[in-house]
């Protein structure tokens, strides 16, 4: 009797999922956007990121960190201008010195 051990057995084709890089959502671009003289502030920025700053009033506004030299920026109505955050770690409260009950905090994450 002629046996005949096979044993390569054809396995069974796997599904192979292609993995693709998938852009992972990273906060890296932090926009402050003023509508109705409030700010919205889309998370916490990296030390030293680049803050873009989209005014959607037909006011102009300024970005102005209640601690002397960290970042303070005047833009016109419908304006987009960016800034660099402070390279420190930290809570930085701002307001808008035209309108100073505009109040807001920038989270600088490191
Ligand atoms: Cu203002």
């Amino acid at each position: 009797m002629e046996t005949e051990e096979t044993s390569a057995v054809p396995a069974e084709p796997t599904e192979e999922e292609s993995a693709t890089e998938e852009p992972v959502a990273v906060a890296e671009e932090v926009v402050i956007t003023v509508t109705y003289f409030s700010y919205q502030i889309s998370g916490p920025v990296t030390p030293g990121a680049e803050v873009t700053v989209v005014n959607k009033d037909s006011a102009a506004h300024t970005v102005t960190s209640d601690q002397e030299g960290m970042f303070d920026s005047v833009f016109g109505p419908n304006e987009t201008v960016t800034f660099t955050a402070p390279s420190e770690p930290g809570e930085y409260s701002f307001i808008c010195t035209y309108h100073p009950a505009m109040v807001g905090t920038l989270v600088v994450e490191g």
